[in-house]
């Protein structure tokens, strides 16, 4: 199926740094969808077919052999390309509305900002995988590194990407702020320090502005 294909259901993402609430947010968007009316596909990056969850593996496992910021960059799109393929386009062009736990701006954040790669490298290979295909609202929680890591640190075992320094999310959230100025539009800030309640306050807040749901 082709990227440039144009599609009828809505496009949504949800992004920010580690352990801002992105998965506990997941539950609370998907359901004011349904309650909408909407079928709703819900899925994650890296991810969200079985090709795309090995090369999650890949990519998070933690390995004796160092992985290259290039072979990092080109396995998230490889996993991207599957996964847009065979789940988000076939979804939105049956109608459906797709809501994906993190996406590109992650790319722009993770391996432009965290690991110094060229944007223009990235963008390059975004226009080859993604064709038109761009998210129609990203959900943007955005909170001090401290206060994700406190809260992912509670889960236990880190991950490969999880093992990074403070130093290296702080550039991630910068990424996502230079993401989002690019193109204010798009993008929606929820303020993911306060507590659960006020943030679900202030997504139900942009669902309905943005969303008209
Ligand atoms: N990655 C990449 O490098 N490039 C890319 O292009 C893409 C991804 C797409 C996997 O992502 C990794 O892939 C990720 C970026 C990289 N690496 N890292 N690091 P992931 O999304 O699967 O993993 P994650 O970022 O590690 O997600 P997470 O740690 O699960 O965070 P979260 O989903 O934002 O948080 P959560 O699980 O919803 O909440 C964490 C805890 O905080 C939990 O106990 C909640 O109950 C609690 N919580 C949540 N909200 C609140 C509030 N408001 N108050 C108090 N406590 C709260």
């Amino acid at each position: 199926m082709s990227t440039e294909q144009s599609h009828k259901g809505r496009f949504i993402t949800i992004e920010g740094t580690e352990g801002v609430g992105k998965s506990t947010n997941v539950a609370f968007v998907k359901a004011r969808i349904e309650a909408a009316g909407f079928e709703l596909v819900l899925t994650r990056e890296p991810g969200g077919t079985v090709l795309a969850e090995q090369i999650r593996d890949l990519l998070l496992t933690p390995s004796a052999e160092k992985m290259s910021v290039d072979t990092e960059l080109l396995l998230v799109f490889a996993a991207r390309a599957q996964h847009i393929n065979s789940v988000i386009l076939p979804a939105l062009a049956r109608g459906a509305w797709v809501l994906s736990d993190r996406f590109t701006d992650a790319t722009y954040a993770y391996q432009g900002f965290g690991r110094g790669i060229d944007l223009q490298r990235i963008e390059q290979l975004e226009q080859f995988v993604q064709g038109s295909l761009r998210p129609d609202l990203t959900l943007l929680l955005d909170a001090p590194v401290e206060i994700g890591l406190a809260r992912a640190s509670a889960r236990g075992e880190l991950d490969r990407i999880e093992q990074e320094k403070q130093c290296f999310f702080e550039k991630v959230r910068e990424g996502y702020h230079y993401q989002m100025e690019r193109e204010p539009l798009r993008f929606a800030m929820i303020d993911a320090s306060q507590n659960l309640a006020a943030v679900k306050s202030q997504v139900g807040l942009v669902l309905r502005t943005k969303l008209g749901i």
